[in-house]
């Protein structure tokens, strides 16, 4: 039985803490660790966790927890990550691994000296079966070479009032750049961002065009004030045809002279399968060691982490902005991987 700590006891820890619970098996929950301890015992008590910390720096070291879930606020992922790296216990961390490129280089540069990976990342759209087929679209020669993938990204609303538009670029739209790399197979190499004005005060979409190294064209909208509901759409453009992303629904209402389908209110409803896809393979990497093949490494993380900093500026500046990375490290270059 693989022991695991929750670092992390909001929205995501609380999620996470629930797919252990019901859909790990193999995996036991150890603690759950939160700096608000009820907060901690609450999702620890609906999930059947052993015990609870406010502590995370000595919950990671407790000899019996075997591997980690980082949940916690964005700036805490990397130096989590650090610390496991350096205790050798792997970690599943969500997105991002840091908004600072130079950050990622510092846990990746962790890694390299310990000698293999011990991070994946939450990029749980990797796992989705819309954008598996997606990939396999372009694998298989099925709709021939890509030109174009365009891409929407809407939530209901912002979590914050002062959310902004290049928070939209550095904390929702990674999502993309990771699942767009991963489907294309490619890096981008330039990016551009523009705004329109809305009426109030609230963060208007942003819309980007990225060039990728094998000459094709991505678009990005990310409307984190859609109002009507979560919604991801992709289509892909091939040279022999073209594959989009159906609107997950499993019924239609006809009623009134109109048809009708829902949508989730966030994304943990509409990518659940793949959280728990996305966990399985991570339990499977504590168990063998071996990064899963699908998932996201600590260089995905610092790839976004670059396209995203480029997009502020472009954003910031109106004028395109090149994408420009390391050499990749060998460690990452390795494909030694777990199957999914
Ligand atoms: C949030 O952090 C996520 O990761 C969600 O998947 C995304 O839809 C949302 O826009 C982000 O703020």
């Amino acid at each position: 039985m693989t022991r695991l700590a929750i670092i992390g006891a909001g929205l995501m820890g609380e999620d996470h803490a629930r797919i252990v619970a019901n859909d790990l098996p193999g995996a036991t929950l150890q603690v759950v660790c939160d700096m608000d301890i009820a907060r901690a015992r609450r999702v620890a008590d609906a999930c059947g966790s052993k015990d609870v910390s406010s502590d995370p720096e000595a919950t990671l070291a407790r000899a019996d927890v075997d591997a980690v879930i980082v949940a916690s606020p964005d700036f805490t992922h990397a130096p989590l990550s650090k610390a496991c790296i350096a205790l050798r216990k792997p970690v599943l961390s969500e997105k991002p691994l840091s908004q600072s490129p130079a950050e990622c280089l510092e846990v990746m540069a962790a890694e390299q000296e310990a000698g293999r990976r011990f991070v994946q990342l939450g990029f749980m759209r990797r796992f989705d079966k819309s954008y598996a087929e997606m990939r396999e679209a372009l694998t298989s020669g099925k709709i021939g070479r890509a030109l174009m993938m365009h891409n929407f990204h809407r939530n209901v609303e912002t979590p914050a009032a002062d959310f902004t538009g290049a928070m939209a670029i550095t904390n929702s739209a990674p999502h993309e750049f990771d699942v767009v790399r991963y489907v294309l197979a490619t890096e981008f190499t330039a990016i551009s961002a523009q705004q329109p004005k809305r009426s109030d005060a609230r963060v208007a979409p942003v819309f980007m065009v990225l060039e990728t190294a094998d000459n094709q064209l991505v678009t990005i909208e990310v409307n984190n004030n859609a109002a009507y509901g979560y919604d991801v759409r992709a289509e892909l453009v091939g040279e022999a045809g073209s594959i989009a992303l159906n609107n997950v629904a499993y019924t239609r209402t006809d009623m009134k002279l109109a048809s009708s389908t829902r949508y989730d209110s966030d994304w943990r409803g509409r990518y659940h399968e793949a959280y728990v896809q996305q966990n399985r393979t991570f339990l499977r990497f504590v168990e063998t060691g071996k990064f899963p093949l699908i998932g996201s490494d600590c260089w995905d993380g610092y790839c976004a982490a670059i396209v995203a900093e480029a997009g502020a500026k472009a954003l910031a500046t109106g004028l395109k902005q090149p994408v420009t990375t390391i050499a990749k490290p060998a460690l990452y270059a390795a494909k030694e991987e777990l199957a999914a």
